[in-house]
């Protein structure tokens, strides 16, 4: 029998200031305008687009010693852990488009007070932990799971705009997948905390098969706890995916990336996905932003359902003779 219908919330959160390349903002429509909508409720998903949120104030803002934009990173993701909340108690996936990395603050936060506590999967060839101590770019989309860890909570200072933000992830329930360019004070955190983390080089030599059997069994060795899931495309090798704001050879197929989206799917446990860092502005060509961005689509629907061998047809279809 065809599996129960699956419900999608999208949450658009165009929003660039965790970072300083403008263009990432545009990611939610772009990801919207290569059919994402239309894909899902073909693949059977019955889906509701909250719209983007407002996110981006028009004020400028010195920055805070060397962190840029701290204030409007802060409120940005206290608007966008409300709308993740609401769109948990609608009864939804949430399915947050970004933007820039940072984003990931708010989603997970918004998601662990609607449903308790989570496994996070994070894919990225960048850790994104540094501290606001640690950080030498000063940009928050290097640091978002610094402020969610409950591990790190002596490590953060008070910063204005962000004393909502509580921590609400514990080290054990985290995941990395696709790492391939850590800062050596993120390197000391994933040690000092013994986060588990699959680097490219796990992924080469384990294959992602493997990769993601590992996951899954460290995940769900303790109670089974929802996943949430959040996807970096910069994971993805840049010959797929070029247009993103920090692109590092060496990444994975799209063909992996893909694999990693629907082995969690059929887990039953993936909650809340965020897709982030879809630069357009990034790409040399057209055809490198369309890359990017159907590769983005690519991995959602996969995260939600499609599987390559096929999908099922609905209920009441009946095989047409002549
Ligand atoms: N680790 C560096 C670089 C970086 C992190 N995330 C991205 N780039 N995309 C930092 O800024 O913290
Ligand atoms: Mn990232
Ligand atoms: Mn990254």
């Amino acid at each position: 029998p065809p599996p129960p219908q699956r419900s999608v919330g999208i949450i658009g959160a165009p929003f660039s200031k965790g970072q300083s390349r403008g263009g990432v903002e545009r990611g939610p429509d772009l990801i919207r305008a290569a059919g994402l909508v239309q894909r899902l409720q073909e693949q059977g998903c019955a889906v509701k687009d909250y719209g983007n949120l407002s996110l981006e104030d028009a004020a400028a803002e010195e920055p805070l010693g060397e962190l840029k934009s701290v204030r409007a990173v802060g409120s940005a993701n206290r608007r966008l852990s409300d709308a993740v909340q609401a769109a948990k108690k609608d009864g939804h996936t949430s399915v947050m488009l970004g933007g820039d990395h940072s984003l990931a603050i708010g989603s997970i936060h918004g998601h662990t007070t609607a449903v308790g506590p989570l496994s996070v999967v994070w894919v990225d060839a960048h850790a994104d932990i540094n501290t606001p101590l640690t950080t030498y770019t000063g940009n928050f989309h290097g640091q978002p799971m610094s402020f969610l860890l409950h591990e790190l909570r002596s490590y953060i200072p008070p910063l204005p705009n962000f004393s909502w933000v509580k921590p609400c992830v514990s080290a054990r329930d985290l995941v990395y997948i696709g790492l391939r360019d850590v800062d050596p004070a993120e390197h000391h955190i994933l040690k000092l905390l013994g986060v588990k983390a699959f680097s490219m080089s796990e992924v080469d030599q384990l294959g992602v098969a493997r990769v993601m059997e590992e996951t899954c069994d460290y995940l769900c060795t303790r109670v089974k706890k929802p996943i949430h899931l959040s996807y970096d495309i910069d994971a993805i090798d840049p010959s797929v995916t070029p247009a993103t704001g920090t692109p590092v050879t060496g990444g994975l197929t799209y063909r992996e990336g893909v694999y990693i989206s629907e082995y969690l799917c059929q887990t039953g446990l993936l909650s809340g996905v965020d897709l982030v860092e879809v630069n357009p502005l990034r790409g040399q060509t057209e055809e490198a932003v369309q890359s990017t961005v159907n590769t983005a689509v690519s991995v959602l629907v996969s995260c939600l359902g499609r599987v390559r061998e096929g999908n099922p047809v609905p209920a009441d279809y009946r095989l047409p003779e002549p």
